[in-house]
């Protein structure tokens, strides 16, 4: 009988801190202190950026309880360094940073951490030697991205009887030293390595973006037309590429020529892919925003959030493509 009166008693306690807690947006009409937030974003290179900003903007709101003070680093880790450090001097609840290379982080979120400021990393990660320097990432598998590029592209040389020809591949990679490129280049290169008669023709750096992916594909191609595929690392890439083998006349996509793969799989690539112009967008979700504010609110109410956070994704080619699934996409 003792037994289960202080057993009733100690669940009253634990009821009375629960409804404490602060685990959702305020309510009307409840105190509204909101909650301090430094973003720090690598840049507005891509579509997939821009998406990436736009979530995290709509999510982390004033109504849903929030501050928010986003920084765009202009591609520079110098500026990524920098607004982490004004953010610490703000004293800011919470820094939630997108790296733009994983590497050089280590000191300025010893900083952060000093003043008790909990680091939320998203997208491309950080590679530091203590992981208590961030509480949690959220992100895409880069490398499993990549698999599903060449997984289908192995399928696809197989069914037009094409798999055991040399094939060439123009490997435009994204900014070096950030995850998304290193994990989508080893998976490309593992794969060449697994087939003797893949061949990566160049490797071009094309710094995500459309200008970028445009001038260095065309000065190669200037050269070397010698190419089977093209595998972009992303869609902004991919469209710079395009424009270059229109130019000099090259065919590409579905209805032949060049093999077109690209990463992210935002509208405007979807279109194009429809169109039969890129053969396979393999999706990266950047709709960060919903998730950084859930762990927010799951901190605020004292649960520490796992440590690794994965976002849902998938792939797309011109057959599966419809205006309607098209004009349903958030992105
Ligand atoms: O693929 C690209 C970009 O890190 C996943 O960054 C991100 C990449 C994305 O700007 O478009």
């Amino acid at each position: 009988m003792k037994l289960s009166f202080k057993i009733i008693f100690i669940l009253m306690l634990c009821l009375t801190f629960m409804g404490c807690g602060v685990d959702r947006p305020p309510e009307d009409g409840e105190a509204n202190d909101l909650i301090v937030v430094g973003f720090s974003q690598i840049g507005a290179e891509s579509n997939w950026r821009v998406a990436n900003t736009e979530s995290i903007q709509a999510a982390l709101s004033e109504e849903n309880g929030f501050m928010l003070i986003l920084d765009n680093a202009r591609q520079q880790q110098e500026n990524q360094l920098k607004a982490v450090r004004t953010f610490i001097q703000q004293g800011v609840d919470y820094i939630v940073l997108a790296p733009i290379v994983e590497s050089g982080w280590e000191s300025v979120l010893e900083e952060a951490k000093r003043e008790g400021i909990p680091v939320i990393i998203v997208d491309r990660r950080v590679n530091v030697g203590n992981q208590g320097l961030y509480t949690t990432w959220v992100g895409a598998n880069f490398r499993q991205e990549a698999e599903t590029a060449v997984s289908w592209l192995e399928e696809e040389l197989l069914s037009s009887g094409r798999e055991d020809e040399t094939v060439n591949i123009l490997h435009v990679q994204g900014t070096l030293g950030g995850t998304a490129q290193i994990e989508r280049s080893a998976g490309l290169e593992a794969a060449v390595e697994r087939h003797s008669n893949w061949v990566i023709a160049a490797q071009l750096v094309g710094e995500y973006t459309q200008a970028k992916g445009y001038e260095v594909v065309l000065e190669y191609l200037k050269q070397n037309q010698d190419i089977d595929v093209l595998y972009c690392e992303n869609d902004d890439m991919a469209f710079g590429a395009m424009e270059a083998m229109d130019e000099l006349n090259i065919a590409y996509g579905a209805e032949g020529g060049v093999i077109v793969i690209s990463f992210d799989a935002a509208r405007t690539a979807l279109e194009a892919c429809m169109e039969g112009k890129i053969n396979l967008c393999v999706e990266c979700n950047p709709l960060h925003g919903p998730k950084v504010a859930e762990l927010i609110w799951q901190m605020e109410s004292g649960v520490l959030p796992p440590k690794e956070i994965f976002v849902e994704e998938g792939s797309f080619t011109t057959e599966m493509l419809t205006e309607e699934i098209i004009a349903g996409r958030a992105y």
